[in-house]
């Protein structure tokens, strides 16, 4: 008998509800669930795919070990009893420093990941703790330490409200939206318009975003920094500026944006100064307005500059914390909020916010949040002497593919003394572990979306049990992560206490932390429990954003800092940039910026037939006049080379990117060898991070340099 259950979809940031339909132990069907309160009936073809990754058989199910390049199943309490034996040994012999942490993307969208999984990786007491944070939104956390007093209070637009949003660097109908948790985020922009509101686009490619706005600027890549200082300046110029929040900084802002006339910035971002001027205008003048920027902002050489000023800038025209702007959210379970005497959730966890407190052992790169850069990983790796990384423990992290400098990874990877990697997939970067931990599948595990929950933009919160029970021979990764936490931190009493703890699970974490929320005990009888999610498998709406400030501010003067130090000393190297850029005879080489296609998921979801079928995704966007003047062919192969060596792959020659920038998306070259990637290895593509250099990075916040590197690209 098929059987319907609701559920969040945990593959993206926008949280998806879908309706699953089961019968006995296979997927019949993933629609959207029409009920889903936030959703409403919204998926996208990787929520489909949803039911394809749990009967996928190339998908692990028992824990590998490798012996040379053959691989073996082994009992999970062996493979645990290994594994913690092997770390013991690193770290007795070359110190905690010795073990170093890569923890990827899904870990967002996981739970148990985010719960035990932090509490295992989190504390192993080693400097050399990384993740996907530093290839991504690093610059924005930066931002909300800086300016509001922590990490996790990155502000989220009000885009169910506005009349105005100005979308830098992000592509949300690929992405679906990120730290905006928004879905079916097509329609909401589309209401903006229909309410006679506007959509503006600033990006070097005329992505899927900007071929539905009102209006979309070309600029120039990396230059975000530079048109938003334009903006600052024109805003304070023309009086349209408007603090409505106790702040420190404007007069120093004021005093930064001075130096960048919309005349400067024009030929350096590609946007004329009277487009600068009327963008600001409308964003200054727009009762309800919002600027949002993403990760074609943060990921360049001014990431952190850009972060800022994205925030800056919405202060400074009254659409901080407004109707309709940039506000902050009430997570019904509050990642930072103390939980009473237990302290926050975050802290509880491991997370450990700060910035710039200690610096790695090779080159000096700031620390964050208690991780170092990924840029730094290759070095630590190479380079010998004391705190040399010789063990490495990756989760839900595919670094060969999604990291710059790949290649020079994995030749890295396959010469430490240990590697474990809790993953799902023989891919890429876990064919150099020694042994995989292989998790169950989503389908088998609960969802509460703990870290999107926190950035979306209504207040909800939804609870899914497990649509499958996880066979006995699997295991969790929160399982895998308590049993080798408890190993590592009581030794042989270790396997008693993973028992102990095992009866409770993150539903323990989930229940405490929805009682002891904002929208819990405190609201009285009506208030949320895990009972009453619950009960509600459609989730509950808890109603639109709401003002927080000043309450929700961590700054010690309760004030927003609009002009913090590590800002105002990093505008110098804009200035430097700025004067190179002026100089960069057009020809020389080509920028690249990259992509996402809504059937793509980063690297990790190209073994889905459903998925990887239809025209090759993994192809190189050229302008016409570019394509022309090298002799490029569309559909024909290019040669694209950078000084870490060249990647072919085909041409497409469209004019929706600008002159002089290509566009190569990353997560593919699945024909590495050695990996169990069956579909995805017959649609290999190629990596993009084959070519990028990983020592480019925003050297104020440490975080790497995406967009906007110069590549050579030739016909082959
Ligand atoms: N050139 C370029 N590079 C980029 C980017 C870019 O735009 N351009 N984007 C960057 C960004 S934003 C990100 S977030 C990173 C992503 O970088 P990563 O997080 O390192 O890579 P993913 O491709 O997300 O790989 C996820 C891994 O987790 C495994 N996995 C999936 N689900 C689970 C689960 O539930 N549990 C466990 N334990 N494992 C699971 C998958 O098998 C896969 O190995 O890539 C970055 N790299
Ligand atoms: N379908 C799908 N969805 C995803 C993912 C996926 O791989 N596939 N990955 C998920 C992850 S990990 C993340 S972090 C989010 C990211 O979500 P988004 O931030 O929306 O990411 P993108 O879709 O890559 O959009 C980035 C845009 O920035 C533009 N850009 C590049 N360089 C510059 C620049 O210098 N300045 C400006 N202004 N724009 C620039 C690019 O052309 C692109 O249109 O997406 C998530 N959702
Ligand atoms: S948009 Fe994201 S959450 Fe929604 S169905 Fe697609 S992958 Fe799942
Ligand atoms: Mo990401």
């Amino acid at each position: 008998m098929p059987t319907t259950v609701y559920r969040t979809c945990p593959l993206c940031e926008a949280t998806c509800g879908v309706a699953i339909t089961t019968d006995g132990d296979q997927v019949v069907s993933v629609r959207g669930d029409e009920q889903d309160p936030f959703s409403r009936g919204y998926i996208c073809p990787k929520g489909t795919a949803l039911g394809d990754l749990h009967p996928d058989p190339d998908r692990l199910r028992r824990p590998m070990v490798r012996e040379g390049t053959a691989w073996r199943e082994l009992a999970w309490e062996d493979a645990f009893d290994l594994v913690a034996r092997r770390i013991r040994e690193v770290r007795a012999a070359h110190g905690r420093d010795a073990v170093a942490v890569y923890q990827g993307n899904p870990t967002a969208h996981n739970l148990g990941l985010l719960t035990y999984g932090q509490l295992f990786l989190r504390t192993l007491g080693t400097k050399n703790l990384y993740s996907a944070t530093s290839v991504d939104q690093l610059p924005h956390m930066l931002a909300a330490l800086q300016m509001f007093g922590d990490q996790l209070l990155m502000a989220v637009p009000d885009i169910d409200r506005t009349d105005l949003f100005v979308c830098l660097g992000a592509n949300p109908l690929a992405s679906n939206g990120s730290i905006m948790t928004a879905p079916d985020v097509k329609r909401r922009l589309g209401a903006i318009q229909e309410r006679g509101g506007r959509v503006i686009v600033v990006d070097p490619r005329r992505s899927e975003t900007a071929a539905r706005a009102d209006q979309h600027h070309f600029l120039r890549p990396g230059t975000d920094a530079i048109l938003l200082l334009a903006m600052l300046h024109h805003i304070f110029a023309a009086g349209l500026d408007r603090v409505t929040h106790p702040a420190t900084g404007i007069v120093e802002l004021r005093a930064a944006a001075a130096a960048w006339s919309p005349e400067r910035a024009a030929p350096l971002t590609g946007i004329a100064a009277a487009d600068i001027r009327a963008l600001a205008t409308a964003l200054a003048t727009t009762p309800r307005a919002v600027l949002y920027g993403r990760i074609g902002l943060c990921t360049q050489a001014h990431g952190g500059l850009a972060a800022w000023l994205v925030y800056a800038v919405n202060a400074v025209t009254g659409h901080l914390d407004t109707t309709g702007g940039l506000m902050f959210t009430t997570p019904a379970i509050d990642p930072i909020e103390p939980l009473g005497p237990l302290g926050s959730l975050a802290a509880l966890l491991g997370f450990d916010g700060g910035f710039a407190r200690w610096s790695s052992r090779v080159s000096g790169k700031p620390e964050f949040g208690g991780e170092l850069p990924v840029t730094a990983l290759a070095e630590e790796l190479e380079t010998p002497g004391p705190g040399q990384i010789r063990a490495l423990i990756t989760s839900a992290g595919n670094p060969a593919l999604s990291l710059p400098g790949g290649p020079r990874l994995e030749r890295a990877f396959a010469q430490l003394d240990f590697m474990v990697s809790i993953d799902p997939y023989l891919n890429e970067t876990t064919r150099h572990a020694h042994v995989i931990l292989p998790p169950a599948s989503p389908l088998e595990r609960s969802h509460y979306d703990l870290a999107l929950n926190a950035f979306a933009v209504r207040n909800v919160a939804k609870y899914s049990p497990a649509t499958f029970a996880r066979p006995a021979d699997a295991r969790h990764d929160w399982e895998i992560c308590l049993a080798l936490w408890t190993r590592l931190r009581l030794g042989g009493a270790g396997k008693l206490a993973a028992a102990a703890l095992g009866t409770l699970g993150p539903e323990a974490i989930v229940a405490i932390g929805l009682r002891l929320g904002p929208h819990g005990l405190r609201r009285g009888r009506g208030g949320l429990s895990l009972a009453k999610l619950v009960a509600q498998p459609h989730g509950v709406d808890l109603g639109p954003l709401e003002p927080r400030l000043p309450g929700r501010l961590a700054t010690a003067d309760r004030r927003v800092h609009l002009a913090p130090a590590v800002y105002l000393a990093d505008l110098a190297r804009l200035d430097a940039t700025a004067a190179q850029l002026g100089t960069v005879a057009t020809g020389q080489g080509l920028v690249l910026i990259g992509r996402r296609h809504l059937r793509s998921n980063n690297s990790w979801m190209h073994n889905t037939p459903r998925l990887v079928k239809g025209p090759v995704r993994c192809t190189m966007l050229i302008h016409p006049d570019d394509a022309a003047a090298r002799g490029l062919v569309d559909g024909a192969p290019a040669r694209v080379a950078t000084a870490r060596g060249a990647i072919e792959l085909p041409v497409e020659i469209s004019d929706e990117v600008m002159r002089g920038v290509v566009s190569i998306p990353h997560g593919w070259g699945h024909d590495r060898a050695g990996t169990r990637l069956g579909v995805a290895a017959a649609v290999p593509g190629v990596s993009v991070n084959d070519i990028l250099d990983p020592a480019a990075i925003d050297t104020l916040s440490g975080t790497t340099a995406l967009t906007g590197q110069i590549v050579e690209v030739t016909s082959p």
